[in-house]
C-alpha cells in the first residue's frame, strides 16, 4: 500500500504578532439566553452549559436573565471596589517589581472578576486551592493587603518567613490554601481536602484552581475520577485566559469542544460562564456551591476570559501575540462592564468612580508604605535563616538539626 508519511499536527494560535487579532472563533452567546437549570440538575440533562456562555450583563449594562438579580446593591458596589483594588494592587506591585523591591510579581489584569466574585459565593471555612492568579479571593475577604505586600518583599513581617516566592500567599483563617507552584497539584488536593471534609461528616466544601494550560496535566484528570466517583463537595474551576505564558489554549487542547466539557466524560455538571461578567461569575458560583453544600457533589465551571497582561514579570507577550489583541477581545473589562452597570442603575457616576479610583490608590500605597517599613528584597528586615528551617516537622530531625547548627543558628 502506498501511503504519505506521518506527520504530527501542532496546534497555532489564528493569529502571531504582526496580525490583525481575530475572535471571530469565539461564539459568544447573548447575555441571559442560558437556561438556569435546577442545582440537582443531572450532567447529561445539561449539556449545552458546557458548550455555551453563561451572562447576565449585556452591552447595554443590563443584567438580563435567568442569572440575574442575585446580589443587593451594596454588595456590587462592594464587588466593583474589590476589582478595583486588586487592579490598584497589581499595578502597584508591577512597580514595585521593577524598582527591584521584589525579584517576581504576576498580575490579574482582565481577570479580576474571577476571583473577586467567586469568594463571595463560599462561606467562612470552606477552602479554596489557587494558583498565583486568584488573589481576589483574599481581597474579597479583606485580607490585609500589608500581609499580601510583606510577602511580595520577603521581609522581616512576611507571614511565609520567606520561605515562599512572592506571590505565593498563604491563610487558612481566609480559607486560601498555600499556593504550590506545582500546577494541577490544587486539583487533587482540593478534592482530597472535600473528601475528608465529608468523611467527617463536616459541612465545609473546597474550591479547586487551574488554568487552561495546566489542565493537560494528568493530575486534572485523575481528580475529576476522585471527584465524580466519590461525589466530592468540590467546585472545579477552570480559568480559561487564552494563554499559557506562551502556548495558546489549542495546545492544551482547547479546540476539541470546550475546557467545561472535560466534565462530562467523568459524569459532571459542566458549566461555561463569561469571566468578564461579575453577576455571571457569582451567580454560577453560587449554584456550584449550593451543589456541593446539598451532598450533590462536583461541578466543573470554565471562565472564559482573557489575560490582559504579561503572563508574569518574567514575560513579554509581544514575542508571541498581536499588541492589541486584549482590545479585540470580545467579553471586553470586567471593571468597566460592572462599572457601566451600576451606572445604568443609579448605583454609581464617573465622578464616583474617579473618587474611588484615588481613594483606593490611596489606601494600596498607604499599606506599601507600611509594608516597606519591615522591609524589601535588598533593604531592611528579612526573615532569619532560622526560619528556613522551621514550620516543617513537628520534631526536627537530627541532620537538619546539625545543619542549623552549622549554619550558626
Ligand atoms: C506542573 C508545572 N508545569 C509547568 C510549570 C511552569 N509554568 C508556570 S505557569 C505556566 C503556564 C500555566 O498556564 P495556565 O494553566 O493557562 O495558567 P495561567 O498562567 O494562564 O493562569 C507554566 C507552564 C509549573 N509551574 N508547574
Ligand atoms: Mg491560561
Amino acid at each position: 500500500m502506498d501511503t504519505a508519511p506521518l506527520s504530527l499536527h501542532v496546534p497555532e494560535p489564528a493569529v502571531r504578532p504582526g496580525g490583525q487579532p481575530d475572535f471571530s472563533n469565539v461564539t459568544i452567546a447573548k447575555a441571559g439566553a442560558v437556561t438556569r437549570p435546577a442545582v440537582d440538575a443531572e450532567a447529561q440533562d445539561i449539556r449545552d452549559l458546557a458548550y455555551s456562555i453563561i451572562r447576565v450583563l449585556n452591552r447595554e449594562g443590563e443584567a438580563v436573565g435567568p442569572w440575574a438579580g442575585l446580589l443587593p446593591d451594596q454588595d456590587l458596589r462592594e464587588g466593583l471596589r474589590h476589582m478595583m483594588t486588586l487592579r490598584a494592587f497589581d499595578a502597584r506591585m508591577l512597580m514595585a517589581q521593577r524598582q527591584g523591591k521584589t525579584s517576581f510579581y504576576m498580575q490579574h489584569l482582565g481577570e479580576e472578576a474571577v476571583s473577586c466574585a467567586f469568594r463571595k459565593a463560599l462561606a467562612k471555612g470552606d477552602m479554596n486551592f489557587p494558583t498565583y492568579r486568584q488573589a481576589g479571593l483574599l481581597i474579597a475577604d479583606d485580607y490585609p493587603m500589608v500581609e499580601m505586600m510583606n510577602q511580595i518583599y520577603s521581609n522581616e513581617s512576611d507571614p511565609l518567613r520567606g520561605r515562599q516566592l512572592p506571590i505565593m500567599y498563604s491563610s487558612k483563617e481566609h480559607g486560601f490554601f498555600t499556593i504550590s507552584g506545582n500546577l494541577a497539584t490544587q486539583y487533587v488536593q482540593a478534592v482530597g481536602w472535600a473528601m475528608a471534609s465529608a468523611i467527617k461528616n463536616d459541612t465545609r466544601i473546597a474550591a479547586a484552581w487551574i488554568g487552561d494550560g495546566s489542565t493537560a496535566e494528568s493530575d486534572f484528570h485523575s481528580a475529576l475520577v476522585f471527584a465524580s466517583t466519590y461525589r466530592a463537595p468540590v467546585i472545579l474551576n477552570v480559568v480559561n485566559n487564552q494563554w499559557a505564558i506562551s502556548t495558546f489554549q489549542g495546545i492544551a487542547r482547547g479546540g476539541s469542544g470546550t475546557f467545561a466539557a472535560r466534565g462530562l466524560g467523568f459524569g459532571i455538571p459542566a458549566l461555561r460562564v463569561d469571566g468578564n461578567d461579575y453577576l455571571a461569575v457569582h451567580a454560577v458560583a453560587c449554584w456550584a456551591a449550593e451543589r456541593a453544600r446539598r451532598n450533590l457533589g462536583p461541578t466543573l465551571i470554565e471562565y472564559v476570559t482573557y489575560r490582559v497582561g504579561a503572563h508574569s514579570t518574567s514575560d513579554d507577550p509581544s514575542a508571541y501575540r498581536p499588541k492589541a489583541e486584549s482590545e479585540a477581545w470580545p467579553l471586553g473589562d470586567p471593571v468597566l462592564r460592572l462599572k457601566k452597570h451600576l451606572i445604568l442603575r443609579g448605583l454609581w457616576s464617573e465622578a464616583r468612580h474617579v473618587q474611588a479610583e484615588a481613594e483606593i490608590m490611596d489606601d494600596v500605597i498607604a499599606a506599601q508604605r507600611k509594608a516597606e517599613e519591615h522591609g524589601t528584597m535588598h533593604a531592611g528586615g528579612r526573615p532569619s535563616v532560622r526560619d528556613i528551617f522551621e514550620g516543617v516537622y513537628a520534631q526536627m530531625p537530627p541532620h537538619l538539626r546539625r545543619q542549623r547548627q552549622k549554619a550558626g543558628y
